[in-house]
């Protein structure tokens, strides 16, 4: 028994260490966020305030925010869920490991951006070339979630032994798909980065096929988006429906949604190379109709989340059509765990946003007046920066706080700072999405347009929806700091209750048990066949196309003004 409770303190202490390591790296992410709007806008001429110039910001903004944070919260929260739900603990010494090799990867990568050797980007396709310690931090970031997911199968498989006849909880189906998506997407990334990356950064190959690279990439990007949107879709599925007072609609409806993103995650990502050579239109095509395929479990989820608000209203005394709304906790500044509301609302109405400009950037037409412009940005801050950023950084607050047996301080600014957030990202993504529209390319340093043929006023308006974006950017980074100011007063108060794991769970209106949804087997199965329809060929083609041979480029900043 004694020992049980030191392994389980142990293994606490590692989700500590999960959640508080990339959260201190976020200061530096979302610092550099703001710096960018400043630098666009033509506010600040340089983005050097902490030495590191434009490419050199951009890569480190996206990799920590984007990539660092989110993994290890992945990781984080899988580990408590596991531990919560299944009361099981992963094998102690490989969650450590794991945890290691993560923090490990992370600083070496970190290395290389901060020494100016890695200015790719968070998507670092050639032939933009980084130091070999980026690309094996990376590998090894990447490594030490696999492990973590790997501690955990047979402890699932134990606790199914022993419940046969139970439903397996809904959250560790949501956390188990999380990760069978990433591990689809990060099979062909390791390919890319040991095969062909690693060897041609160490000088070992002259040059490496492009289209290859670019097409793996994305074979591992567009599977990442929902690798980040899976576990905040756990918290509205089975957590929202509880801290708005209600219940959760249909317990089908989750499940189904999470097999679904198993199967059509990853066959989808040539909509990212909508306007790239060496691939046939006939496969972009395909990739179009499974792209609109991988938006309809969120089209179910929009349905399933707005009946279960509806119940959860009309507990409350909400009436009427559409008047219930009003009867929603949207100012719950509680300490407990009704304050998780609305972190949960924010992001679900910034994701109605980026839902909707999600399906124009998939339109095979449209996309290519978008295409490398700044309407991308304003689509993935209303996604990945609207419901994932939010619930995250909610969970993470809320985990640490529980864990550390804390009391949430300064409820009330707590309760503003999704708000302030969600006005912020609004006024900064319809800003960059229309300066978009009108030409304004992303992630390019001053100096370079795709405006200059058009007629002045253009250009102008233009400029002018893309300065808007530093309203925003400063009302994101306003809430930011409120945000950080909530977590390290939380961090530094005393302690109020003994430290434990809890999460706030619904109990289900209608609790459906229908089998075909209760197996990964079928559905994984599934996946593979279509991935193999879906990148079988178009894969060929890349691999032929030699002639797409790339030596290294690094870019610099400033680029000279044309
Ligand atoms: Fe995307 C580019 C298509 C979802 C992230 N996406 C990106 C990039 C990122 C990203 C980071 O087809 C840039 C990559 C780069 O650097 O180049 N995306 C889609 C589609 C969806 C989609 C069809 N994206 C996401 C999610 C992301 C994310 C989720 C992160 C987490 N995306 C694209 C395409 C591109 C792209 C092209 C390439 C563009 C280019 O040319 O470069 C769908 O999954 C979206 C489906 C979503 C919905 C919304 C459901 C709404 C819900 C909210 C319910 C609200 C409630 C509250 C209940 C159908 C669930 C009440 C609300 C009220 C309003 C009252």
């Amino acid at each position: 028994m004694m020992e049980k409770m030191k392994i389980e303190k142990s293994f606490r202490r590692l989700i500590l260490i999960e959640l508080l390591f990339p959260i201190l790296l976020l200061v530096l992410g979302i610092y550099h966020g703001f710096i960018q709007v400043l630098y666009r806008a033509g506010v600040i001429q340089s983005t050097s305030f902490l030495g590191l110039d434009y490419y050199q910001g951009l890569t480190l903004h996206g990799v920590v925010n984007a990539i660092v944070f989110t993994t290890f919260f992945a990781v984080a929260f899988g580990h408590a869920l596991i531990l919560f739900y299944l009361k099981k603990t992963p094998h102690l010494l490989f969650s450590w490991i794991s945890g290691g090799l993560m923090v490990l990867g992370t600083l070496l990568a970190s290395y290389a951006i901060l020494s100016g050797k890695a200015s790719v980007l968070y998507t670092f396709y050639p032939p933009l070339k980084a130091h070999p310690l980026f690309y094996i931090g990376a590998t090894l970031l990447v490594i030490g979630s696999w492990i973590a997911f790997f501690a955990w199968i047979p402890l699932y498989r134990s606790w199914r032994k022993e419940n046969a006849n139970q439903k397996t909880p809904l959250a560790i189906v949501g956390i188990f798909s999380t990760f069978l998506v990433w591990l689809m997407a990060t099979l062909p990334l390791a390919y890319e980065v040991l095969v062909m990356l690693i060897p041609w950064s160490l000088g070992f190959v002259p040059t490496v096929n492009v289209m290859l690279a670019r097409t793996l990439f994305w074979f591992f990007g567009h599977p990442l988006v929902y690798f980040w949107l899976l576990p905040a879709y756990i918290m509205f599925y089975v957590m929202l429906p509880k801290v708005s007072g209600g219940k959760l609609y249909s317990d089908f409806a989750g499940r189904f949604v999470f097999m679904c993103f198993i199967i059509l995650s990853a066959p989808v990502g040539l909509h990212h190379q909508f306007t790239d050579p060496a691939i046939r239109s006939s496969w972009k095509w395909f990739h179009t109709v499974l792209t609109f395929g991988i938006a309809i479990p969120s089209f179910m989820t929009f349905f399933t989340l707005c009946a279960s608000l509806e119940y959860a209203a009309k507990s409350r005394g909400g009436t009427g059509l559409l008047r219930w709304w009003t009867k929603l906790p949207y100012f719950n500044k509680d300490n407990h765990e009704q304050w998780l509301f609305p972190y949960f609302i924010s992001g679900l109405i910034l994701f109605s946003f980026g839902g909707i400009t999600g399906l124009i950037n998939a339109s095979y037409t449209m996309n290519s007046v978008i295409h490398n412009t700044s309407w991308v940005p304003g689509h993935f801050h209303t996604t990945v920066g609207g419901p994932v950023f939010l619930s995250f950084i909610a969970m993470s607050l809320f985990m640490v706080a529980r864990l550390l047996g804390k009391e949430i301080q300064f409820p009330k600014l707590n309760m503003w700072v999704p708000y302030l957030w969600m006005v912020g990202v609004l006024t900064f993504s319809i800003g960059m999405s229309v300066a978009g529209i009108y030409g304004v390319p992303r992630r390019t340093n001053l100096g370079i347009s795709y405006m200059t043929s058009q007629p002045d006023i253009f250009r102008g308006l233009g400029m002018l929806w893309s300065n808007m974006s530093v309203l925003g950017g400063g009302l994101m980074s306003l809430s930011m700091v409120f945000f950080f100011f909530v977590f390290i007063t939380t961090l530094c108060s005393k302690k109020k209750m003994e430290g434990h794991l809890y999460f706030p769970t619904s109990e289900t209106y209608y609790d459906e048990n229908i089998s075909f949804v209760q197996n990964f087997k079928p559905w994984i199965i599934i996946a593979i066949v279509l991935i193999v329809i879906a990148y079988g060929l178009p894969l060929y083609d890349v691999i032929q196309a030699t002639f797409y041979g790339s030596a290294g480029f690094t870019p610099q900043s400033p680029l000279p003004t044309p």
